[in-house]
């Protein structure tokens, strides 16, 4: 038997720059919810210091590649890790996303088979993004685009950030959002018990921003803009009848927009999903059925998870071959333009 390909397709990395700039800003005054995890990681002072995901965010060639060839990973699809440059003023965030896709660029370059990534922008400046990504996916190659759900407390609904939309559809470059913490209109109730991040808030925060672009109509303006979502869909699809209903009774009201389609055809046709941090059999098995073994995509979400028992659960989750064979590379190669071998 030949061994099956193996690409994990929500990998976080830093760079040492970007890493500095989050620090700097986690030593000031904030009320982003970000601050809660993202001054653990970056600040390790007394108080915070709880999680050393750092090391494993700046280090991609070295220990991250030593365990790839152990484990028998063929690839990890690079993104620059949450909250990305969304939480700095627009030059700092232009400047830094371009330095980090020209790292990520030469990553790539020296380990092909090995590296893969998404482009960074900064929505603050939308129409440099929009150059950023013209030169990120045209020049540099990368293979799509990371947003790290709002910025500013704005969702990609908002027409302001409509030509990052046109661009990413344009160049058939799938756009993944990726969590960060709740915007500070819902970060309410998300405040204690560790509910502001993985656990729960991220989830509630990209569930929100799909649900409100699709009830918005991008996808009527965008009908063949690609969304990527993680964590097991955000367990958006879990919604999808009611959401369908209750979006139509909405429009019956007057209080969302006319679509062309209702929000469970959007899903199916403008989203994926991939596994990240959910090494569930039932949620996958319905996640298949739900959407086509074609829409799921395997991931494991370095290094906030571990890469072994990502790996043991999607060698070991009851589908047929074909179906692990689409999870664990087809979907990956044919949606972020990975050449397949
Ligand atoms: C965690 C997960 C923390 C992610 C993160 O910080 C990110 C966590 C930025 O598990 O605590 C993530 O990317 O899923
Ligand atoms: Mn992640």
């Amino acid at each position: 038997m030949t061994k099956i390909r193996k690409i994990a397709t929500e990998e976080a990395f830093s760079i040492p720059e970007v890493a500095a700039a989050l620090r700097e800003l986690m030593k000031g005054p904030l009320g982003s919810l970000d601050k809660l995890l993202v001054g653990g990681i970056y600040n390790r002072e007394p108080g915070y210091a709880i999680h050393n995901f750092l090391d494993g965010l700046l280090d991609v060639e070295d220990r991250r590649l030593r365990q790839m060839d152990e484990l028998g990973i063929d690839m990890h699809l690079l993104s620059l890790t949450a909250p990305g440059v969304q939480m700095f003023d627009a030059d700092t965030a232009c400047e830094l996303a371009t330095l980090a896709n020209d790292r990520l660029a030469e990553i790539i370059a020296r380990h092909p088979l090995r590296f893969a990534g998404l482009a960074s922008f900064a929505p603050q400046a939308p129409h440099r993004a929009v150059r950023e990504i013209e030169r990120a996916i045209g020049k540099l190659g990368l293979n799509g685009l990371i947003v790290n759900s709002h910025t500013n407390n704005e969702y990609l609904d908002d027409p302001k950030y409509w030509p990052i939309l046109e661009a990413a559809e344009a160049h058939d470059a799938c756009l993944y959002i990726h969590p960060r913490a709740p915007s500070d209109g819902l970060k309410g109730p998300l405040q204690e018990y560790g509910m502001d991040s993985a656990m729960w808030g991220y989830g509630v925060e990209v569930g929100t921003h799909a649900v409100r672009m699709m009830a918005a109509g991008v996808f009527d303006r965008f009908p063949n803009l690609r969304i990527c979502i993680g964590h097991m869909g955000e367990a958006v699809h879990f919604w999808l009848w009611r959401l369908t209903f209750m979006n139509g009774r909405a429009q019956r009201a007057g209080r969302a927009p006319k679509t062309k389609l209702g929000m469970d055809e959007y899903f199916r046709r403008n989203f994926v999903i991939t596994t990240s941090g959910v090494e569930d059999p039932l949620a996958l098995d319905y996640s298949i059925k739900k959407l086509g073994a074609d829409h799921v995509l395997w991931a494991i979400d370095y290094p906030y998870q571990p890469m072994e028992p990502a790996l043991a659960f999607m060698e070991s989750t009851p589908v047929t071959e074909e179906q692990r064979a689409l999870l664990f590379h087809r979907n990956a190669e044919r949606i972020f333009h990975i050449k397949p071998l």
